[in-house]
This record gives C-alpha cells, sequence and structure tokens, in this order.
C-alpha cells in the first residue's frame, strides 16, 4: 500500500459520517457510489437541523428576526461558493437545484438566444446526458450543429482532434471536467485558451471535480461552471452556476416570478439585479445553507489534502483491479493520465453482467452503481451496454477496497463455477 500516512484522512473524519457505520445485509456497510451521491457530515446535518429547528423563514421577503436571519445565512452560503472556485464576485454565482438546471439556465437563455442555423457546439461523447440533451433542445431550435470530441487510444479526451474541430463557426464548447465514467481529467484550462482564440464561450460541467479537487474558476478561465451540491456533502436539490459577471448580465432571465423582478406592471415587468435575476420563487433555502456547511466541512479539511488522499485511494484500488484478469477498466490508467485521474473506475467483466455483479455486491454490503451512468452515448461508442462503477470519496478506506475487491472475486468466481 503507498499511503504517506500511517492514519489516513478517512480515519480522521469517518466519525462525522454516521450513515458510513451500519451494516448492509448482515455486512459492514462500503459505500463506493460517491459519484452518484455523497454522503453527508454531522456538521452539515446538524446545520440543516439548526435552520428548521431555530430560524426557518423566507428569504430576502421579511423584515422581522427570523427572515433576516434566514436571508444573512442564505447568502453568506454563496460568499463561501465564491470563495470555494475563486470567483471574482457574489453577482458570479446563481444557486440552482442541481447542475443539469444550472446547464438548462444557460442553453435556454444564452443557447436559444445568441445561437443561429449554422453556429456550432462543440461536446465530447464522454458528456454526461445533463450536457447533451439541453444542447439537442437549442440545436433543435436554432438550427446550431452538434459537434464531437472523441477519445484518444488511452480513452481520454482527444485534444488534438478538439484543435481540429474548432473553426470560426465554433460559437461554444461545453465539456465535462472530470468524467463519470472515464474518470479521466479533462486539459479545462487549455481547452478554454483555444477556445476564447476562436472567440467561443466554454462551459465546464465541474459535478465531479469540484468535490474533489481545488478548482479555480478565473485560472481555468471558464465562461460558465457548474456544480451539484449533493456530490459534495451537501443536500440534494442545491447546485450552483457560475458564470462570468458581464455575460450573466447579457443573458435574459431563465424563469419568471417572484424574486427575480425589479418592477412588476399587469403587462410587463423589469428584473433584479444578479444573481437574483436567475434565482425565481423561494428558493430552497435551506439546502442553500446546507451547502454553505458542506464547504466549510470541506475547506476545513482542505481540499489539496482531499485530492493527495483520493489519489492514493485510486492508485490503490487500481492496483488491486488489477489483479483480476476478467475485469477490464474503462478510462486512462493512473499513471498514464497525465493531469490525473479520479477515484472512480467503471469496468466490465467477462461473463457477468454490470447489474448482476452490482446485485451480488450489495448482497456482501458493498455499493456500487451499475448500468450507463447517463452517459449512455460513450457506452455506445465504446460497444458496451452498460458497466459497474465503484466511485470512492476521502472517507473510504484501504481496507474497504479490499472487502469489494474480494467480494468482486468472489462473485466472479461463483459466475465462472457457473459457466464451467
Ligand atoms: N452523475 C452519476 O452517478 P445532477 O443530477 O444535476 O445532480 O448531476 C448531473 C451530472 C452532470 N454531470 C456529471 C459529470 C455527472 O456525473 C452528473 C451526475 C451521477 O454519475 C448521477 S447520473
Amino acid at each position: 500500500m503507498t499511503f504517506t500516512q500511517e492514519k489516513t484522512l478517512a480515519d480522521e473524519v469517518r466519525a462525522d459520517f454516521p450513515i458510513l457505520h451500519q451494516e448492509v445485509n448482515g455486512k459492514p456497510l462500503v459505500y463506493f457510489d460517491n459519484a452518484a451521491t455523497s454522503q453527508k457530515p454531522l456538521f452539515v446535518l446538524n446545520t440543516l437541523r439548526d435552520y428548521y429547528e431555530q430560524y426557518n423563514s423566507n428569504v430576502h421577503r421579511g423584515v422581522h428576526t427570523l427572515s433576516a436571519k434566514a436571508t444573512d445565512a442564505y447568502e453568506a452560503a454563496r460568499d463561501k461558493v465564491v470563495k470555494f472556485i475563486n470567483a471574482a464576485s457574489r453577482q458570479e454565482i446563481v444557486f440552482t437545484r442541481n447542475a443539469t438546471e444550472a446547464i438548462n439556465l444557460v442553453a435556454y437563455s444564452w443557447g436559444m438566444n445568441n445561437l443561429q442555423p449554422g453556429d456550432e457546439i462543440i461536446l465530447s461523447v464522454m458528456e454526461h446526458h445533463s450536457n447533451l440533451v439541453p444542447w439537442h433542445f437549442v440545436a433543435q431550435k436554432t438550427g446550431a450543429v452538434l459537434k464531437f470530441v472523441e477519445l484518444t487510444p488511452e480513452e481520454t479526451f482527444d485534444l488534438e482532434q478538439f484543435n481540429k474541430l474548432i473553426s470560426d463557426k465554433t460559437k461554444l464548447v461545453s465539456v465535462v471536467h472530470v468524467s463519470n465514467t472515464l474518470g479521466c481529467i479533462n486539459p479545462v484550462k487549455e481547452i478554454c485558451a483555444i477556445a476564447h482564440k476562436y472567440g467561443a464561450k466554454v462551459l465546464i460541467d465541474a459535478c465531479q471535480s469540484v468535490p474533489h479537487m481545488p478548482i479555480d474558476v478565473q485560472q481555468i478561465d471558464c465562461d460558465w461552471l457548474v456544480a451539484s451540491g449533493h456530490k459534495m456533502c451537501a443536500p440534494t436539490g442545491i447546485g450552483f452556476l457560475y458564470g462570468k459577471l458581464e455575460l450573466l448580465r447579457s443573458m435574459p432571465p431563465f424563469l419568471g416570478g417572484g424574486e427575480m423582478i425589479a418592477d412588476v406592471f399587469l403587462d410587463h415587468s423589469t428584473y433584479a439585479d444578479l444573481p437574483h435575476k436567475f434565482e425565481a420563487g423561494t428558493p430552497t433555502i435551506g439546502e442553500v445553507i446546507g451547502l454553505g456547511a458542506a464547504i466549510d466541512y470541506l475547506t476545513g479539511i482542505g481540499m489539496d489534502k482531499i485530492y493527495t488522499y483520493e489519489s492514493e485511494l485510486t492508485s490503490y484500488l487500481f492496483e488491486q483491479l488489477g489483479q483480476i484478469p476478467e475485469i477490464r477498466i474503462y478510462g486512462p490508467k493512473p499513471k498514464v493520465a497525465g493531469l490525473g485521474r479520479a477515484a472512480l473506475a467503471a469496468f466490465t467483466a467477462s461473463n457477468v453482467h454490470a447489474n448482476d455483479l452490482s446485485t451480488l455486491l450489495d448482497q456482501e454490503g458493498v455499493a456500487i452503481r451499475s448500468g450507463h451512468h447517463c452517459t449512455q452515448p460513450l457506452h455506445r461508442y465504446l460497444v458496451i451496454p452498460a458497466t459497474a462503477r465503484a466511485s470512492l470519496s476521502f472517507y473510504n478506506t484501504p481496507e474497504e477496497i479490499d472487502v469489494f475487491i474480494k467480494a468482486l472475486k468472489e462473485t466472479l468466481d461463483f459466475f465462472g463455477s457457473f459457466s464451467t
């Protein structure tokens, strides 16, 4: 094992996550489905409880004490997001329900209003459905054309092909930072620099990167970036959109209603300034405050520390999976991935369907995901119906990897003995 510390980060934090300390099907839970959603530490759960027990109230409306307190906590969470991803201004952070809604906001507000027949949008074959379907809508409505970056032989983002695809016709590049299936970390800074030379805007889907590594939007120089709170120790129902200030200013509202207005008349209305222009209706107040607590918690540990520990876990996971000949892992090996690799492995096993693997591992208390992970086009590109995916977080331990590997070997042996 190659762990730099005697006591791992997981040893330090596991007590913070009550859900991890339970048995599933009579076995200690090994939760390896963190790319789908992360677990929540007590600090976040207690913050939510405090909000609902002590100052539950609507925000930006009342002048009474509880409403003022809720508003302060809500807006303080925005400041925490600003600092967490190094945005230049609090007006650049818009709260949404999740990353999917944030991408739809950009697609409807910017895409539908700025693209014309023949304009090109560059996506990649590894995109999550959330970063495909909204652009299908835009292409169908505006006549814009979708182009796709394919994979290198190592199953990473093909930057060389991207360089050939991009042209003056490209108006938007929308790509994932860390693939939820391949685990590769894409060169987003370089992608932005290339796209900007052609005057194209760039949206980064950072759903699988924000929870696992330090992110600096000014350094990446993306035009928009989206993430979901539930993958970063926050509750479900909260995500955010980062957008460069002038760009967000130029975009019309996505949804209309209360909160997002300056003045309303019977036949027309004027809109609030950023970021409220994009936050129509009563927001998910508790969830926003919970996101703020999650950011405090992650920052308290340190994103560098989280990334370093998860990289060690990744190497160990690959080392162990590499010893099972029936397994084919997708995406780059940790060593060939120049930018590093996320702590997840999507794989197939000869003769055993991913769903069967997942079902039998569950009997051993091991939770992994199986299916297409909302990357159906990627699975089609790789000519596979489904993969099994183990995805880790900083609270997972090397010992849990051992349990997972043992259960996986036993399952494969079981199916092996069946087929002989
Ligand atoms: N991926 C997974 O198991 P939402 O649903 O909006 O919170 O996140 C969507 C999304 C967008 N981009 C990427 C790269 C993602 O991984 C996800 C969510 C989960 O892989 C659920 S399908």
